[in-house]
C-alpha cells in the first residue's frame, strides 16, 4: 500500500539533497508545523471560546486586534524562539521587529517575516483564513542582535515562504526555492500529508479576485482589466468569474490551483495599496513564481525585486497566473 509521505518526512528528505545544511531550517519548519497546529485547534474552536472578540487593541495597522490575531501572533513567536534557530521576527501584529536574544537564538541564522493570521475579520462569519511566512538569512553578524536591514531584504532573497490555510481543511503550502508543495493536516492523527505535490499554476484562468467596491477609486487600467474581464468573448473564454473571499490566502489558493488572478490596487483609503510587501506580498509572490504563476506591483515592478524601505511598507499587488499578470500590466502601462 502507497504510504502518504508525510510533512516532517518530506522535508527531512530534501534536506539530504543539500549536504551542507545544518538542519536548522527542518527545525525551523518543525516550529512553524506546530504552532499551525495550535492555531488550528483554536480557529475550530473560534465559535466555542471567548477569544473571537476584538482583543480592545490597535495593531501598527491602526487594525481592531482580534483576540485570534494575537493568539496566533504568540503562538508561532514562541515556537520560533524556543528551537534557537532563529534570531529574530517581525509580525504584522508587531509594531517593531522582535530580537531573541537569549542564549542559543543569537548564534541563528534564519529571520522570520510573518502574517499570523491574515483576514481574522472573518474569523467571526466562519470564513477561512491563514499564516504566511516568509525567511531569510540574516545579514547582519552572527551572534549580535539582529538589525533592522535583516528584515528589509528584497523578496527575490527569500530562502522559505509559506502559508497555512485555516479552510474546509487546514493546509500548509511552502517553497524553499525548487517547486511549490501542498500539505493537508489530518487532525485526528496531528500529522500534515502531502496532497499536493509540486503544485502549478495554470498559465491562464478565468477566475479575477478584487474588491470592485472600490471600484471608482482604482487606477485606469486597473478599470479596464475589469471591463476586459466582463467583456463576452467566447474564444477567451471571457466574461470571467469573480471571486473575493476577502482573506488573500484563501483567493491565492484557489486561484492556485485553478488559475486565475487577485489585485489589490491603490484606492483612495490604500494610496499605497493595502497589501504589505514583507509579510503579504513577498511570501506570496515567491509561491507563485515557483509555481509558474508571476507577481507584481505594476510594469516593470516585479514584487521579489522592490527594495524594502520599512517594516510594514504597502504595496499595490497583482498576482496569479502568468498571463493574466501581464495583461493587466499591459492596462496599466
Ligand atoms: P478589503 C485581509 O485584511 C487582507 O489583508 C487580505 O487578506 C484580503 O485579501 C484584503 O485584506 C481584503 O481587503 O479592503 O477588500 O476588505
Amino acid at each position: 500500500m502507497q504510504t502518504t509521505k508525510t510533512l516532517g518526512e518530506f522535508i527531512i528528505e530534501r534536506q539530504s539533497q543539500y549536504p551542507g545544511s545544518s538542519g536548522a531550517l527542518t527545525l525551523l519548519f518543525s516550529s512553524i508545523r506546530l504552532a499551525a497546529k495550535v492555531v488550528h485547534r483554536e480557529i475550530n474552536k473560534a465559535g466555542l471560546v471567548d477569544i473571537t472578540g476584538a482583543a480592545g487593541e490597535e495593531n501598527i495597522q491602526g487594525e481592531q486586534q482580534q483576540k485570534l490575531d494575537v493568539f496566533a501572533n504568540d503562538r508561532f513567536k514562541t515556537a520560533l524562539a524556543a528551537r534557537g534557530v532563529a534570531c529574530g521576527i517581525a509580525s504584522e501584529e508587531e509594531d517593531n521587529y522582535v530580537t531573541f536574544d537569549e542564549g542559543h537564538n543569537k548564534d541563528a541564522q534564519y529571520v522570520v517575516l510573518m502574517d499570523p493570521l491574515d483576514g481574522s475579520s472573518n474569523i467571526d462569519v466562519n470564513v477561512s483564513v491563514g499564516t504566511i511566512f516568509s525567511i531569510y538569512k540574516r545579514v547582519s553578524p552572527t551572534g549580535e542582535a539582529v538589525t533592522e536591514a535583516d528584515f528589509l531584504q528584497p523578496g527575490k532573497d527569500q530562502v522559505a515562504a509559506g502559508y497555512v490555510i485555516y479552510g474546509s481543511s487546514t493546509m500548509l503550502v511552502y517553497t524553499t526555492g525548487n517547486g511549490v508543495n501542498g500539505f493537508t493536516y489530518d487532525p485526528s492523527l496531528g500529522v500534515f500529508y502531502l496532497s499536493h505535490p509540486n503544485m502549478q499554476m495554470p498559465q491562464d484562468g478565468r477566475i479575477y479576485s478584487v474588491n470592485e467596491g472600490n471600484y471608482i477609486h482604482f487606477p485606469a487600467g486597473v478599470k479596464k482589466y475589469i471591463k476586459y474581464c466582463q467583456e463576452e468573448d467566447l474564444a477567451s473564454h471571457r466574461p470571467y468569474t469573480s471571486r473575493y473571499i476577502g482573506s488573500l490566502v484563501s483567493d491565492f489558493h484557489r486561484n492556485l490551483i485553478k488559475g486565475g488572478i487577485y489585485l489589490y490596487p491603490t484606492s483612495s483609503s490604500y494610496p499605497n495599496g493595502k497589501l504589505r510587501l514583507l509579510y503579504e506580498c513577498n511570501p506570496i509572490a515567491l509561491i507563485a513564481e515557483q509555481a509558474g504563476g508571476s507577481a507584481s506591483a505594476g510594469p516593470n515592478q516585479r514584487i521579489l525585486d522592490i527594495k524594502p524601505t520599512e517594516l510594514h511598507q504597502r504595496v499595490p499587488f497583482f498576482v496569479g497566473s502568468k498571463n493574466m499578470v501581464a495583461k493587466v500590466e499591459e492596462f496599466l502601462g
